[in-house]
């Protein structure tokens, strides 16, 4: 029989390029939030991938950005941060054509790294012309990849392909998850994370990145209904007036469109309470930070 084999790999990237949902098409199912706009994951997320004779610690990583504030500062450093652990690296890019700057500077930063570092080419499915081909080649040329893998994320295309490639760079070793835990993260973080989700969906502009969500508390009821309440927190009067909306409308709305997703999440139904509270610029206090976006 073949040895058990264990391995932590990290999900790497520049913001938006669709490590998220990636994890997502791996795990088979929504574990982490998306976003059209970038800089949705703020913390280092394991995804435990296990089968009969392998357990892959997926690390979902905040986006590779240059900094601008003292909260993306925080969040960069969340993602070089869990670097340390991995086994093996997933680079992710998009089929852009060539390599990207920013790219440049972080593989740069990677020089004489030894553990094995993957390509994955994401959303191939928007690829026009030679782009993903021209992207492959510019990227291999770097000569920091032992392997180059085109996906696609939202379609589910070769996924199976990169579990296949990262099977024999993952160490012998036994299990280090239980089989049925698929992440290791509290079920408050993950209702938080919904909810974050659809302020960042229905918000612009800076609001979205100066907003955090914590959930307060979660008590199952007698009849089985999960009473939930969630402090979706700003650090301005103004942006309180906007998620709000006009006459509550707008909190309703990502009330009312988040509550089918936890309660799928959960298994039963909620009644969730959203307040909106000010700490005023809490995306500027390293303590603030930490309380409500720590790691
Ligand atoms: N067309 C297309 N879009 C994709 C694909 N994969 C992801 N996306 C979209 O790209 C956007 C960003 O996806 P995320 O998974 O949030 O990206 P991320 O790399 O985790 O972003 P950060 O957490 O900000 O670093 C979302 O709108 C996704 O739906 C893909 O294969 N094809
Ligand atoms: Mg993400």
């Amino acid at each position: 029989m073949a040895k058990h084999r264990t391995g932590i790999v990290g999900v790497l990237g520049q913001t938006n390029v669709g490590k998220s949902t990636f994890l997502n098409a791996v795990m088979g199912e929504k574990l982490l939030i998306t976003s059209p706009k970038p800089q949705a994951t703020r913390n280092r997320i394991r995804c435990i991938y296990t089968t009969d004779d392998e357990q892959i610690v997926f690390v979902d990583t905040p986006g590779l950005h240059r900094p601008h504030n003292q909260l993306s500062r925080h969040i960069l450093r969340e993602a070089f941060r869990s670097l340390r652990e991995l086994d093996v690296i997933l680079y992710m890019v998009a089929p852009w054509g060539s390599v990207s700057n920013y790219d440049r500077t972080v593989l740069e930063s990677l020089d004489g790294e030894e553990r094995p570092i993957i390509l994955l080419v994401n959303k191939i499915d928007t690829a026009r012309g030679n782009a993903l081909e021209e992207t492959l080649l510019d990227y291999d040329r770097t000569g920091k990849f032992r392997e180059l893998i085109p996906i696609s994320a939202t379609e589910g295309k070769n996924i199976d392909e990169v579990l296949r490639t990262l099977r024999p760079y993952l160490p012998n070793g036994p299990a280090l998850f239980p089989a049925d835990l698929k992440i290791d993260r509290p079920t408050e973080f993950l209702v938080a994370e919904l909810i974050r989700e659809k302020v960042f969906a229905v918000t612009f502009q800076e609001v979205p990145y100066k907003t955090a969500v914590l959930v307060k508390w979660m008590h199952e009821r007698d009849d089985g209904l999960v009473e939930i309440r969630a402090d979706i927190v700003v650090d301005s009067k103004s942006h309180k007036g906007i998620i709000i909306g006009t006459q509550g409308k707008l909190i309703k709305r990502i009330g009312s469109s988040v509550r089918p997703q936890i309660e799928a999440l959960l298994g039963a139904h909620i009644y969730l309470e959203l307040m909106v509270k000010i700490r005023r610029g809490w995306t500027k206090d390293e303590n603030e930070i930490e309380q409500l976006s720590g790691s």
